[in-house]
């Protein structure tokens, strides 16, 4: 089952005096490993931070993004420092967008099978990096970003910030206007968005006002998912018995590229994971990685898995690698809920008219989708939501060519079971709606 996150303390980032939360185990830091603790670094910060100018007159907004930041390559990762702080909550620390896979991890990332893409979808990742404004000659530390939140904040230090990225989807993301967002462009993503402003799936993604150009990059500008909540639950469900493009798996057999972060990221997990060879190389490929993480998920078993919880007491679970049964995925859902039965129930009704909609729809028929998820959001009015997003690995089939979404991929066909997957995830969901375990609940459909 996941770990819950632990706040840090003041003494652990040799800050002043914050509030800390209690009772959370230590978690030893790994490179690329996504965690909780850097989200409460933030909170931490922004609590104490004083805006001023711009800031201080926007300060009827009742929401700041929350971030978590994983440092990026073993050895030149850091703990934030408190000089990094002012800049993370007063915007003088500049998010740069750009491919963290050259800019912060070096050769073992770069080296990877997603430099075969183009510049395009490479970038399209959704990978984040910090960089400092000031000290334009000095050699800072990259970061990548990998959960962006929304955080409540005290009547006296609101900011204006209302963007969202989801706990375990990496992305790219710079505050935009009230209320909306704006993410990295991807070819893909904006095809997708194009296409869905004409098909019966338009109310269930993201409002989509196009593409704009920020400090030189372009940018989806959209609707941020959270601004109308209130201290936010959310929960991010990636869909599909399948995480990775056929292609991708084409260009790996034709041109290996063993990667020595996902060897570490996968031994940390299972250290009988790799085979003897890959022990030897020290290295593993992505599909072999990504395969890997759906047999040890409910990816395989369910067509769904969770990548991450954030709740609204500040209570962050991104590590989820290991939640295979529909037993512990039930007992994910019920923690998320709390207990409701109108938020399940309100779940259910938005997941069956996506179901609905997914059927007729002439987009889905004609997609192959990967790596998309279910963003599910509540808070404790009630409201209760459900979203499809991430589009980046989303591609169109040839002309003429259809997919089912619900039968058995065998390479070649490119199926991607979403329409399996979000059957069983409508059943878990009924089954926790009932107050079930999950053993009594073992309807689960099989291919
Ligand atoms: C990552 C996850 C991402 C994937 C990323 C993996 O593994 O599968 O979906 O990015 O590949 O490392 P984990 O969840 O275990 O951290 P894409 O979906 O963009 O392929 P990457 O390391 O090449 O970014």
């Amino acid at each position: 089952m996941p770990k819950e996150c632990r706040r840090r303390t003041s003494k652990d980032l040799g800050l002043p005096g914050t509030g800390l939360g209690e009772g959370c185990r230590p978690e030893r830091r790994a490179a690329g490993k996504q965690t909780c603790e850097e989200l409460e670094l933030l909170h931490s910060a922004a609590e104490r931070a004083q805006p001023s100018g711009a800031a201080a007159a926007a300060m009827d907004a009742p929401r700041v993004p929350q971030v978590t930041i994983t440092p990026e390559g073993g050895g030149s990762s850091r703990e934030m420092q408190q000089e990094d702080w002012g800049d993370a909550v007063d915007g003088t620390l500049r998010r740069k967008l750009s491919n963290s896979s050259i800019s912060s991890t070096g050769s073992s990332v770069a080296e990877s099978e997603d430099d075969l893409l183009s510049d395009t979808e490479s970038r399209s990742k959704g990978l984040v990096t910090l960089e400092h404004l000031l000290d334009a000659g000095d050699i800072k530390p990259w970061w990548k970003l990998k959960t962006i939140v929304h955080w409540p904040f005290s009547a006296t230090q609101r900011r204006k910030l209302n963007w969202v990225q989801l706990a375990g989807h990496k992305g790219n993301f710079k505050a935009a206007d009230e209320g909306t967002i704006l993410k990295k462009f991807s070819e893909f993503e904006m095809q997708c968005f194009e296409k869905l402003k004409q098909d019966v799936l338009l109310s269930f993604v993201p409002e989509y006002h196009g593409v704009v150009e920020k400090d030189g990059e372009s940018f989806l500008h959209m609707t941020d998912l959270l601004a109308n909540f209130d201290l936010p639950n959310v929960m991010d469900c990636k869909m599909g018995v399948r995480t990775y493009l056929e292609v991708e798996l084409g260009r790996a057999r034709e041109r290996p590229r063993p990667r020595e972060d996902l060897y570490r990221k996968m031994v940390e997990v299972d250290g009988e994971g790799p085979t003897p060879e890959e022990h030897s190389q020290r290295a593993v490929t992505k599909p072999r990685y990504m395969q890997w993480r759906e047999t040890m998920s409910s990816t395989h078993t369910l067509g769904f898995r969770i990548e991450g919880t954030k709740k609204s007491d500040g209570t962050c679970r991104t590590d989820f690698k290991k939640t295979r049964s529909k037993q512990d995925v039930m007992q994910v859902f019920a923690d998320f809920v709390g207990g409701s039965g109108t938020i399940t129930a309100s779940y259910l009704s938005r997941l069956t008219e996506i179901q609905k909609a997914l059927k007729t729809s002439e987009f889905f028929k004609r997609h192959e989708v990967i790596g998309s998820s279910l963003l599910f959001i509540h808070d404790h009015t009630g409201r209760a939501e459900v979203w499809m997003i991430d589009f980046g690995k989303t591609t169109a089939l040839p002309e003429g060519q259809t997919l089912r979404h619900d039968v058995p991929w065998t390479e070649g066909n490119r199926e991607d079971g979403y329409l399996w997957g979000l059957e069983n995830l409508i059943h878990t969901l009924q089954a926790v709606g009932a107050g079930g375990t999950g053993r009594e609940a073992a309807d689960t459909h099989t291919h």
